[in-house]
């Protein structure tokens, strides 16, 4: 029985279908296959089906038909209908729509391939990591099916040790992002569903074991103490001894790993300079397996609440934040540390200490960069209005999300907030739903705050309540409202009074209006920069007066492409309640939310 478990956790592993999750990739020794690849545009897959539609990658043999055998016709009589090598380039990472005009508004399948050499010496290994693909991805190499995965902003990773060769590897990607109700996110969304491969494609080679993943982060309750884990990738008892050193803090930790492969330690530090985002002090810390040495740099904080209060490093602070989606200015998807930077520094420029990065996982480059700036992150699953809360496959690729950028981010100290998921109906089934993510996220990293932007009701008597049940699971209590634009009259803000029965922070995760920048008018004529500028002075008078406010994130930073938005001279397209254009010009209320956060900072 033993052996037998044996061999099917050694074929798994040869074959690609073991598939944790490895972290830190940018510390790793790694080697892009970014760059330009072909595509080939499949609307009918025929790529995939065989005329009677039979799946090409369940035969026992797949027809050379099968575009990821990447065939090549053999004489001048032989049919084959598709070649990668005469079909367009595109580059990769980078979403289709915003590349390739014809297809600025398509959703369907594409293939993309990327040849490669590769000289993998003697007991090493090789994977194949994707920072995410939207949204379903079949991925083969040299014909062989490494495996499915689906969920557009996450990470996943294929061993490719016993496929690849030196020289002539082709890599083939089938990339759908066609919409489904049961989907993560589901059909409707007020965002672009821009498809492709959309962020970095890169091999890792590691040794026959390895760490594949570690936590190392302060304990929750003890700022003077580190703690967490250490992962070892098939792990072999002859060789447990793993080292952890902080040099700065004098520390070089010497555990042995267990039979599990995996090391739990906990190891008292002393005079930490804390992570803060006046401070955003990040620490080398190097791993050492067995000779085998993974950097990092790491930040110690840490971040919990009180009564109303949310504590940074013991400290009450209050987040002035601001929404963002992850676009660049070309209107596609952001994914490089130039687009990070470009966005997070104009966060700064506003007076923000934190981001609300909406509505899914954003690229590590964006995290890694706001580590660095001293940017306190919400990251977010895109748990998003109505998925189907009733579904169990719903259920679980919604986990398999924040698994895997829980795995990815956990070290960033950054990160102060997981939020579950944004405005969605109540029910029973969606109660539990985000119950089973809270108890989830907990069960891997009990280190963050929790959170979900919840919707609220206003009365004809003035108030605002927040009483929504599943607030009794959260650590913060954040709402969505749209005083002035999809309802409720701006005059009226002052008079407006928020209620909630739970004595946590409150933070307003999203308020605001469109406006067309550089159209001009008067303060109540919409889409006019004027009225946005008034929407943020009214809005800002009533939330002033909400009970435990700690923090808020207005929607949003830049105007951002979203096919709901359709009305001609003024949308087009675009999401306008940026309070910076998409061609970078900042709008009046951008100034009022910059004067009140210099205010606020004084507060704090
Ligand atoms: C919301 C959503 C956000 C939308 C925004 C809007 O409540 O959370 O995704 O883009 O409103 O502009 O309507």
């Amino acid at each position: 029985m033993k052996k037998l478990i044996t061999l099917v956790l050694l074929a798994s592993s040869i074959f690609g279908v073991a598939q944790n999750l490895i972290s830190n990739v940018p510390n790793r020794n790694t080697t892009s296959l970014n760059g330009v690849w072909n595509y080939i545009v499949d609307p009918y897959e025929t790529g995939y089906y065989s005329f009677h539609h039979d799946e090409y990658d369940k035969q026992a043999k797949p027809s050379n038909s099968a575009f990821f055998n990447n065939y090549h016709a053999a004489n001048k009589q032989e049919l084959v209908e598709y070649d990668f090598d005469k079909s367009a380039q595109i580059n990769i990472p980078g979403d289709w729509n915003s590349q390739v005009p014809e297809l600025k508004y398509y959703e369907g399948n594409v293939w993309f391939k990327k040849s490669f050499n590769y000289d993998l010496q003697a007991k090493k290994r090789l994977f194949v990591y994707f920072g995410a693909i939207n949204y379903k991805a079949d991925v083969y190499l040299n014909g062989k099916k490494l495996g499915r995965h689906e969920g557009g902003f996450t990470p996943f990773n294929y061993e490719i040790t016993s496929i690849v060769k030196p020289k002539d590897n082709y890599l083939v990607v089938k990339v759908d992002n066609t919409r489904h109700k049961e989907d993560v996110p589901t059909i409707n969304t007020d965002w672009w569903n821009y498809g492709g491969i959309t962020r970095d494609v890169t091999l890792i080679e590691e040794n026959e074991s390895f760490v594949e993943d570690y936590h190392i982060q302060l304990k929750k309750g003890n700022t003077a103490l580190i703690s967490g884990f250490v992962k070892i990738n098939n792990f072999n008892s002859a060789q447990n001894n793993i080292t952890l050193s902080i040099p700065e803090l004098k520390i070089h930790y010497k555990g042995k790993i267990g039979a599990d492969g995996i090391l739990n330690f906990e190891i008292p530090a002393k005079k930490i300079s804390y992570w803060a985002p006046e401070n955003p002090k990040l620490y080398e810390v190097i791993i050492d397996y067995n000779g085998q040495q993974l950097k990092d740099t790491i930040g110690f904080r840490s971040i919990e609440t009180q009564g109303d209060k949310i504590l940074l490093n013991g400290k009450p602070i209050f987040l002035r934040g601001i929404s963002i989606h992850e676009e660049n200015e070309k209107g596609g998807r952001a994914h490089t540390e130039e687009d990070a930077l470009r966005l997070l520094n104009w966060a700064k420029e506003l007076g923000c200490n934190y981001v609300r990065l909406a509505h899914y996982p954003h690229n590590e480059n964006i995290i890694r960069a706001a580590d660095k700036m001293g940017l306190m992150v919400w990251e977010e699953i895109p748990v998003y209005w109505t998925v189907e809360f009733t579904n169990t496959n719903t259920y679980k690729n919604a986990e398999e999300q924040l698994t895997a950028a829980i795995t990815r981010d956990k070290n960033r100290a950054c990160i102060i907030i997981w939020s579950m998921a944004n405005e969605t109906p109540i029910s029973d089934a969606r109660n539990t739903f985000i119950k089973n993510l809270v108890d989830h996220t907990k069960s891997l990293d009990n280190t963050r705050l929790i959170s979900a932007a919840l919707l609220t009701q206003t009365g004809a008597d003035g108030f605002g309540t927040i009483n929504d049940e599943i607030g009794q699971y959260l650590d913060l209590i954040s709402f969505n409202q749209y005083l002035g634009w999809y309802g409720g009259k701006l005059e009226n803000a002052e008079k407006i009074f928020w209620k909630t029965k739970y004595n946590k922070p409150v933070i307003v995760s999203e308020f605001g209006g469109d406006a067309k920048q550089g159209l001009h008018g008067e303060k109540n004529e919409r889409w006019t920069e004027e009225y946005q500028e008034y929407l943020y002075i009214q809005n800002l008078k009533m939330i002033e007066n909400i009970p435990h406010l700690s923090g808020l994130s207005p929607w949003i930073l830049v105007d951002f492409r979203s096919p709901k938005r359709l009305l001609p001279g003024i949308q087009d397209g675009y999401n306008r309640k940026g309070l910076i254009s998409n061609d970078g010009n900042k709008k009046k209320a951008f100034y009022i939310m910059q004067n009140w956060y210099a205010k606020k900072k004084k507060e704090y």
